[in-house]
């Protein structure tokens, strides 16, 4: 049997391949998404103390540590059974939105646009971001800066720029100043006016792309039912392939989640609903699910997308679109909470006393899907067993399918060219996955 491999995927966050299998004839037997290395965070915050969850699991990712942060501070929350005051919760959604704003523009302007505004089929020596930067100099400096935005607000929100630490126990360590406010809400606004004016270009990429590409079918799971992500705040919404609501979870119960490694051709386990169904997180996962942006720029956009796409789509290249939605919402959100004069407020953390919960299960929105980090702990808060569910598991099975059928429509006489192996990569970048968090 013929193997066809594409190593490394570029353009993704870490490292990651392609292995295609032929039969005989030449033609695409099984093909899959493939990645090879393990670390060990659930094994080695085992003996560490609870608190220290919070500083240690941001190391899991240079691209979403923010996430990990947060999904951590909201299970210590349950383990000392407090709940943060309002301004620490709102410093938390902005600490959000800044991971947000800096993952989806990276992504966006940076890992994919290459592919479409370059083309596919433009050689691989200039389809990358410097071949972007020569051809759309403009393009690239409003990413840049977009990008500078949402660093400069998770290191004022969250003490830096890169492995935040402020949020802890109950709360935040530390208030926004009223000087940082207002520096960031001039940024907050000159980086909305730059996702106002990318809509034009972002809403016309996927034109003339043949949506079937890489598509499969599946459920979906996003914390979406207040605005797309921002609060955090769950429940989670699950729906079946058709769009069919299967309720909500939240909190200490996931037990209808399964977590599987595959067979033999990757470390990365697979996520699906017991009972059977594989579903997605991420852009496509909460824009499939959610009613309204809750802020106006957005919310035209979603209905131009609601009309191309109708109210449910498994289209994955469509997550492209979707993460651009997301974008533009994060920068009007981050220009609603820092307008807001409140957000400088000292209400930002509730004393905690002794562990009241034995376990804790903090659930946020990270820029890739759906974030849960799982702990048990002691009496006196030394972690026993933790589980972290990322978003690049819940979607590898939509990653691992998407290639094999884009495999199957682009290998001819059991060859593959640079610009067909290309648009199996697109299917992989659509996914934005994050290969970091993924092997945890
Ligand atoms: Fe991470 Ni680097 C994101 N977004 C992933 N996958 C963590 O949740």
């Amino acid at each position: 049997m013929k193997e066809i491999t594409i190593s490394p995927v570029t353009r993704i966050e870490g490292h990651a391949g392609v292995r295609i299998y032929l039969n005989d004839q030449g033609e695409v037997d099984s093909a899959h998404f493939q990645v090879v290395e393990l670390r060990g965070f659930e094994k080695f915050l085992i003996g560490a103390s609870i608190e220290e969850a919070p500083r240690i699991t941001p190391r899991i990712c240079g691209i979403c540590p923010s996430a990990h942060h947060l999904a951590s501070a909201k299970a210590t929350d349950q383990i000392y059974g407090v709940e943060p005051p309002a301004t620490g919760k709102k410093l938390r959604e902005l600490l959000s939105i800044g991971q947000f704003i800096h993952s989806h523009a990276l992504h966006f302007f940076m890992l994919a646009a290459p592919d479409f505004i370059l083309g596919h089929d433009a050689p691989a020596a200039e389809r990358n971001v410097i071949g972007l930067a020569r051809h759309s100099p403009d393009l690239a400096k409003k990413a840049i800066a977009a990008r500078k935005f949402g660093q400069r607000l998770t290191e004022a929100v969250g003490g830096k720029p890169i492995h935040p630490s402020n949020a802890l126990p109950g709360g935040m360590s530390a208030p926004l100043t009223e000087g940082k406010r207002t520096e960031l809400l001039t940024m907050a606004n000159e980086t909305l006016g730059i996702a106002r004016e990318g809509w034009d270009i972002a809403r016309g990429l996927l034109d003339g792309v043949d949506m079937e590409f890489g598509a499969v079918k599946t459920g979906f799971l996003g914390m979406a039912n207040n605005g797309v992500y921002s609060t955090c705040e769950g429940p989670a919404t699950m729906l079946g392939p058709d769009g069919n609501n299967l309720g909500s979870f939240s909190g200490q119960d996931y037990t209808n989640f399964i977590e599987e490694y595959s067979e033999d051709w990757s470390y990365l386990k697979f996520a699906r609903f017991k009972g059977g169904n594989y579903y997605r997180v991420g852009p496509l996962a909460r824009l499939n699910i959610v009613q309204k942006m809750g802020t106006e720029h957005a919310d035209a956009a979603l209905a131009e997308y609601r009309e191309r796409f109708g109210t449910l789509t498994q289209a994955t290249l469509a997550y492209n679109l979707a993460r651009y939605i997301e974008f533009l919402a994060s920068c009007e959100r981050a220009v609603q909470l820092l307008s807001d004069p409140g957000i400088t407020g000292s209400d930002i953390r509730t004393p905690v006393g002794a562990v009241v919960n034995r376990r804790g299960v903090g659930i946020i929105e990270a820029p890739r899907g759906t974030l849960i980090h799982d702990y048990t702990v002691d009496e006196k808060g030394i972690i026993e067993r933790c589980n972290l569910i990322v978003a690049t598991c819940q979607n590898n099975y939509g990653m691992d399918r998407g290639v094999e059928d884009m495999a199957r429509r682009v290998v001819e006489n059991g060859a593959l060219t640079e610009g067909a192996a290309n648009r199996i990569e697109m299917i992989i970048r659509a996914y934005d996955p994050c290969i970091s968090c993924a092997t945890h």
